[in-house]
């Protein structure tokens, strides 16, 4: 997976817009991240209908983040978002126990996808705020994520709502995407 200089420069300096998708089941703060990433603040949204998309300069790059709705009935529509994504950033409610393994699964089919084959996978395991969150050690034996092969990831504890962890996930992904 070689990318040439030309091709980092065009990243770094065009106004071409990275796609990156926050994935995630319902509730897991989604769209509580793409807010707090791109304004600061901690909005309250309704639950999101179809997605919210916002472009975000970060370090000379331009991320178009695009948080798509996440109950059962949404997530059969995850796949026409696919095409030209450079990054997914899942969001895991890491209070959740109960449904790790449908995130696993709905993980396994989105990276089986012809479409994401190059992409970047960011998790964060967010509502490390919460007493009974588990770990990001706990989240990513629970996604089985070291199964992923030919696949660059990295899980980061956040809480959206205190801010936490968001950037340090980010600086991971764009470091990646420059290289
Ligand atoms: P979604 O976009 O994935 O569906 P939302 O999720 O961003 O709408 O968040 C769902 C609920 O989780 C919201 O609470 C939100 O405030 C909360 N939430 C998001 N991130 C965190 C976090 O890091 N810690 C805690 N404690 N809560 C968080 P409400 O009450 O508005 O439903």
């Amino acid at each position: 997976m070689g990318v040439t200089f030309s091709q980092v420069w065009a990243r770094l300096f065009s106004s071409k817009e990275v796609k990156l998708l926050i994935l995630g089941l319902d509730a897991a703060g989604k769209t509580t991240i793409l807010y707090k990433i791109t304004t600061g603040e901690v909005v309250a949204a309704a639950a999101t209908v179809g997605s919210n998309h916002e472009v975000y300069t970060y370090k000379n790059m331009k991320l178009g983040l695009i948080d798509i709705a996440g109950q059962s009935s949404h997530r059969q529509s995850w796949s026409q978002y696919f095409q030209a994504t450079s990054g997914v950033i899942l969001v895991i409610d890491s209070t959740d126990r109960a449904r790790m393994d449908l995130v696993r699964q709905e993980l396994l089919k989105m990276m089986s996808d012809e479409n994401l084959k190059d992409a970047l996978l960011l998790v964060y395991a967010n509502k490390q705020d919460l007493p009974n969150a588990m770990s990001p050690s706990e989240v990513s034996t629970g996604l089985n994520l070291t199964s992923l092969k030919d696949r660059d990831w990295q899980i980061f504890g956040a809480s959206a709502l205190k801010g936490a962890g968001l950037f340090e996930g980010l600086d991971w992904l764009v470091g990646k995407l420059a290289e």
